[in-house]
């Protein structure tokens, strides 16, 4: 049993899209598990991963970053986001140094206060400024939304990081751990591969084409040596961009599956043979029962 003053609850990492939010995530936990890209609206789906130490345990939701929709599978991405506010005990805002507000993030601060959960403010990205911006940054937020803390943090860098997780766990209430402390997340490893695909996707491919990416793990089997054979299929919602997917001489297709089998080797800590295979969905992205059975829908 844990003695009095350890605290626990859930924390909705929001924000804007490619803001960072994911890396920080990965990076307070210690553990590389939400796909990132420099390219917006990379994830699509919350995951939840569990940090826990002597203080507290605190259960982070990583949330899509808001942007405007545009099509069915946006609509459900934005969704995601503004419900987790409400499921959680504390919102961790992440920002990067700017004073400007966008249209998005505007949507997201009245989203945030119709919540009231209590705020903290993360500046991410603190590698990038200096401490003039950085303090306009903080008044600018400070101004659109009361906020209980605010921490400047490099998510990258790993710069404030403990800092921020002491800040967490103290304005979290008194309680028990929620998950076994060997818990980081309740994602399956079958999940996280095809999302570490679709991140290797997202980083080769360029223009429209990664957007309308997904990735459908069909075979997921360990052999007795231990070996995993892996087959996934990625989704695409055009002909042409079938083509780009592959490459010259299948070139693009092979790059994005050995980063993938890489990356998938490190996280399962054992050998993976991977396959994958390019199909086209035409405009999937708007059809409810694809975006079901690729699990962007409830
Ligand atoms: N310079 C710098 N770049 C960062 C930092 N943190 C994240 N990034 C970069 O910002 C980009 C977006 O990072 P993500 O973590 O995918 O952003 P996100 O907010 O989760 O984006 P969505 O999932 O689209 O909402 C990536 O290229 C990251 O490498 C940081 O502290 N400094
Ligand atoms: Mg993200």
């Amino acid at each position: 049993m844990r003695g009095d003053g350890f605290r626990s609850g859930f924390v909705a990492i929001a924000g804007r899209t490619n803001v960072g939010k994911s890396t920080l995530m990965n990076h307070l936990i210690g553990m590389k598990l939400a796909i990132t890209s420099n390219r917006p609206q990379t994830t699509r789906r919350r995951m939840q991963t569990v940090y826990t130490c002597e203080k507290g345990q605190i259960v982070f939701l990583d949330t899509p970053g808001i942007h405007e929709a545009h099509n069915r599978l946006s609509e459900y991405m934005d969704d995601v986001a503004y419900k987790s506010l409400s499921d959680v005990d504390l919102i961790l805002f992440v920002t990067e140094p700017v004073t400007y507000i966008g249209k998005g993030e505007r949507i997201m601060i009245e989203k945030m206060k119709q919540a009231d959960k209590p705020v903290i403010l993360a500046v991410n990205k603190l590698d990038t400024t200096d401490d003039e911006q950085l303090e306009k940054a903080v008044r600018t937020y400070s101004e659109a939304i009361d906020i209980r803390a605010s921490v400047a943090v490099s998510a990258l860098k790993g710069i404030n990081l403990d800092r921020l997780t002491d800040i967490i766990i103290s304005l979290l209430p008194e309680g028990p751990m929620l998950y076994d402390e060997d818990t980081v997340t309740d994602e399956t490893e079958r999940n996280i591969s095809a999302e570490i695909i679709r991140e290797k996707a997202l980083r080769n491919l360029k223009d429209e084409v990664p957007h309308g990416v997904a990735v459908s793990v069909v075979s997921f089997k360990e052999r007795s040596s231990g070996l995993i054979d892996i087959e996934a299929d990625i989704i695409c919602e055009r002909e042409s961009h079938k083509g780009i997917i592959i490459g010259k001489g299948g070139s693009m297709l092979k790059r994005i599956g050995t980063e993938s089998r890489k990356d998938i080797e490190e996280l399962l800590q054992t050998q993976v043979n991977l396959k994958l295979f390019v199909k086209v969905r035409k405009d999937w992205r708007q059809n409810p029962v694809m975006l079901k059975s690729l699990g962007y829908r409830e």
